[in-house]
């Protein structure tokens, strides 16, 4: 299997991009079920258009890297490349019924994710929601174990927890005092982040698998994930609000607040699956605290904003996480784990004796 390098500057980028517009999004999105004036949209609408809007880009995408490769000059040659990039679209993508089933497993475990990202929100206060959601972290570490077969020490274990635990204080803000406009129900929004967790954990690992297990391209695994996406997100809206959308309309209630939404969740999702691809899960989880500890320390050297104790004893622990999870496994597990290799070795210097 092929492996890309990419620099560790354009990894820190994807990472820093994707935490920004995560962080943006949940923000926007709040807003716009709770406080934003005129009439409501329909969220599930907005998942779906997500889903298209990021089909479109990953074939832009796709059709980027593979002409700019294959078409270095001449009116031939671009035009030969064009008839192989649409070969290879046909072939990889409308003749892979296989390969489409096999991505419409995490699509249809990330509809539902994303749509419950909009109950819990409508639901629960922005940073309450963060703080819950990162009970994904310990959640994507026991997917990873058990579906991608790679082992943790108790040490990076108990890093793990460490991490959302650091990360739960880093997030930590007071109640928004703001009036919201629409009936709230905590436990519905509880429970919806409970859904939320398993799903991310599931399809992100899954997605992982699939992506690292083959040399197919991350453009045609996003492509293939989106195009099961749309008609699963699309029967999600005929489920909950058809005979309402019918009525009012698919784009009823957008408003420019709302396409920022669809926007963010566009680019959050792609900027996901680039980092997926260059790093794991896992760091993805952690890279992403260290990327909200280092814009919040950015924030007070460049602003002057004030860093409370439960931000600098989250920042510490999350600092102290990454530091733990790194370091070799090996000396790491002699030093905390009786694992199966060390019972071996025993076994054999006790035949030997
Ligand atoms: O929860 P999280 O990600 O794991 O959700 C992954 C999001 O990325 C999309 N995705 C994934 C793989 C892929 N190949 N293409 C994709 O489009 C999925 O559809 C799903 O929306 C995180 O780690 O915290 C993160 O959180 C989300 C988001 O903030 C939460 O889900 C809250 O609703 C971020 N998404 C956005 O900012 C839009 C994501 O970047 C990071």
């Amino acid at each position: 299997m092929a492996v890309e390098n990419v620099s560790v500057v354009f990894k820190l980028y994807c990472l820093s991009v994707m935490t920004l517009v995560a962080a943006t999004y949940t923000v926007a999105l709040r807003y716009t079920r709770t406080i934003s004036s005129g009439d409501l949209y329909f969220s599930t609408t907005a998942v779906c258009i997500a889903e298209v809007i990021k089909l479109i880009l990953s074939l832009g995408m796709l059709a980027n890297q593979h002409l700019s490769y294959s078409a270095p000059s001449g009116h031939y040659r671009e035009t030969s490349s064009i008839v192989r990039f649409k070969n290879m679209i046909v072939e990889q993508i409308i003749y892979s019924p296989k390969e489409l089933l096999k991505l419409s497993v995490p699509s249809l475990v990330y509809a539902v994710q994303n749509n419950m990202a909009f109950v819990a929100l409508s639901n629960l206060d922005a940073a309450v929601y963060q703080v819950t959601y990162q009970l994904k972290i310990p959640c994507t570490a026991l997917c990873t174990v058990l579906m991608l077969n790679r082992s943790l020490s108790r040490l990076q274990w108990f890093s793990v927890f460490m991490l959302c635990g650091g990360v739960t204080l880093v997030q930590w803000k007071p109640a928004e005092a703001t009036k919201v406009q629409i009936e709230q129900n905590p436990f519905i929004g509880f429970m919806a982040i409970a859904v939320a967790v398993l799903c991310s954990g599931f399809a992100g690992v899954y997605f992982e698998k699939v992506l690292k297990s083959s040399d197919t391209s991350l453009w045609v695994r996003n492509i293939q994930m989106y195009l099961s996406g749309i008609v699963v997100t699309l029967i999600g809206v005929f489920i909950n609000d058809g005979e309402k959308v019918m009525e009012k309309g698919f784009f009823y209630g957008y408003t420019p607040w709302v396409c920022l939404v669809v926007f963010l969740a566009s680019v959050g999702g792609l900027y996901t699956s680039i980092v997926v691809k260059y790093t794991d899960n896992i760091m993805k989880g952690f890279s992403a605290a260290a990327a909200i500890v280092l814009s919040t320390v950015a924030s007070v050297l460049l602003f002057g904003l004030q860093i409370t104790i439960t931000f600098a004893s989250g920042a510490l622990l999350v600092c102290l996480s990454i530091y733990l999870y790194g370091l070799p496994k090996q000396d790491t597990s002699k030093l905390t784990r009786p694992d199966k290799a060390t019972d071996s070795e025993l076994k054999q210097k006790l035949i030997n004796v």
